[in-house]
């Protein structure tokens, strides 16, 4: 090594040195912390930590021992459903027991990942049939992928507060079609549009929208109960995960079908109605009638950094009646002359606001 860059080296460790908090700050912050959690009532998060935006620490071991049935020690070979995971550690529901395991080296895991036990250890994990993911924001080239096995993408979004953002269901729609996952849409809170005309207004306009290009919308309140009995049969049997932006009411909805769930709920922001991202970590949770739902964070923005354009006009299968007007073969319908696609947007033969997503989208993707 060159000398200047071991003093670069030195400096940079100096620095991050300086950076650190001493021990006995750390005891104080942890002090503080311990006591704050103590003012509030425990709730089944309360064990574990956000590590990053899915994944999870596990708590000091105190706790862990609160939750029944909790490391019993597995017959051999039996198999296990991942329902929660952690940096180190696993939640796996074999039949009617929880058990805590420790996670495995090299062997990626997902909620609703089927894994096989042995000696209480998860030794393998069964293929999967069907998942939903998406690039890491931390680092694109990854993928992380939020519910395996899922029969259904519960798209879940609200109206008023937080308002809804059609484009987040288009990409959603496009993901979990790229999985081969069919898509729910659940407009939660709808009790708030009668304080909204326009609001309202809005939303009957997507709905007819989603109902001509074939996506299947339900309208429910988890406040008030409205359209859950619907939800409930639609769900029935099947695994879901819910997914939308933090503040919709996901857990809220889990909540509401499995009343024991508990899963913690937050406000909104008051300036901008934002969600405050309560959910720090994905859970898996069983309904009646044989339904499971996965309950994840909040996402900010739902990449799709891995689709191609040619999927990508796929997707909007909408355009295809009038690509053959196109003048170029390969148009994007982005920036080419004569292009029957655009030219069926001014005529209003093609929603603006479908072409308007689709554009944005195509600037995300590379190449
Ligand atoms: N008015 C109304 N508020 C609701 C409804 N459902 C949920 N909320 C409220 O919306 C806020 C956010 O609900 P959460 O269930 O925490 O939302 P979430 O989608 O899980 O949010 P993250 O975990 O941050 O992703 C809470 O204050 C809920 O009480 C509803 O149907 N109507
Ligand atoms: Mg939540
Ligand atoms: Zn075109």
């Amino acid at each position: 090594m060159e000398p200047s860059d071991k003093d670069r080296l030195r400096e940079k460790l100096a620095r991050s040195i300086g950076k650190e908090p001493s021990y006995e700050e750390k005891k104080r912050r942890k002090e503080r912390s311990k006591a704050k959690r103590a003012e509030r009532p425990r709730r089944a998060e309360d064990d574990w930590e956000a590590d990053d935006e899915l994944a999870l620490v596990r708590r000091a071991p105190a706790r862990a021992r609160e939750r029944p049935d909790t490391n019993a020690r597995p017959a051999a070979s039996e198999s296990g459903l991942v329902v929660a995971l952690a940096r180190t550690r696993v939640e796996v529901r074999t039949g009617e027991r929880k058990l805590e395991l420790p996670r495995p080296h090299g062997l990626e895991l997902a909620i609703g990942d089927r894994v096989l036990l042995d000696g209480g250890r998860i030794v393998s994990r069964e293929a999967r049939r069907a998942r939903l993911a998406r690039p890491d924001p931390a680092d694109p080239r990854r993928e992380l992928v939020l519910a395996a096995n899922v029969d259904l993408g519960a798209i879940v979004v609200s109206v008023v507060a937080p308002p809804l953002v059609a484009g987040l269901v288009d990409r959603l729609q496009i993901a979990l079609a790229s999985s081969g996952v069919p898509a729910l849409v659940i407009v939660n809170k709808v009790e708030l549009l009668q304080g909204s005309e326009a609001a309202g207004r809005e939303l009957a306009e997507l709905e007819t929208e989603w109902r001509e290009l074939g996506f299947e919308s339900l309208r429910v309140s988890a406040a008030t109960g409205l359209g859950l009995d619907t939800l409930r049969a639609r769900l029935a049997g099947r695994t879901a995960v819910l997914v939308g932006h933090s503040g919709v009411g996901k857990s809220s909805l889990v909540n509401a079908l499995a009343p024991r769930s508990e899963l913690a709920t937050g406000g909104l922001s008051s300036g901008n109605l934002r969600g405050r991202h309560t959910t720090s970590a994905g859970r898996m949770i069983e309904l009646a009638d044989g339904a499971w739902l996965v309950d994840t964070p909040g996402v900010r923005e739902f990449g799709l950094a891995g689709l191609s354009r040619d999927e990508l006009r796929g997707a909007f299968a909408e355009f295809a009646r009038f690509t053959a007007g196109c003048r170029f073969a390969d148009c994007s319908h982005l920036v080419e002359p004569d292009c029957a696609v655009r030219a069926a947007v001014e005529r209003r033969e093609l929603s603006r606001r479908r072409f308007e997503s689709y554009a944005r989208i195509a600037a995300t993707l590379d190449g």
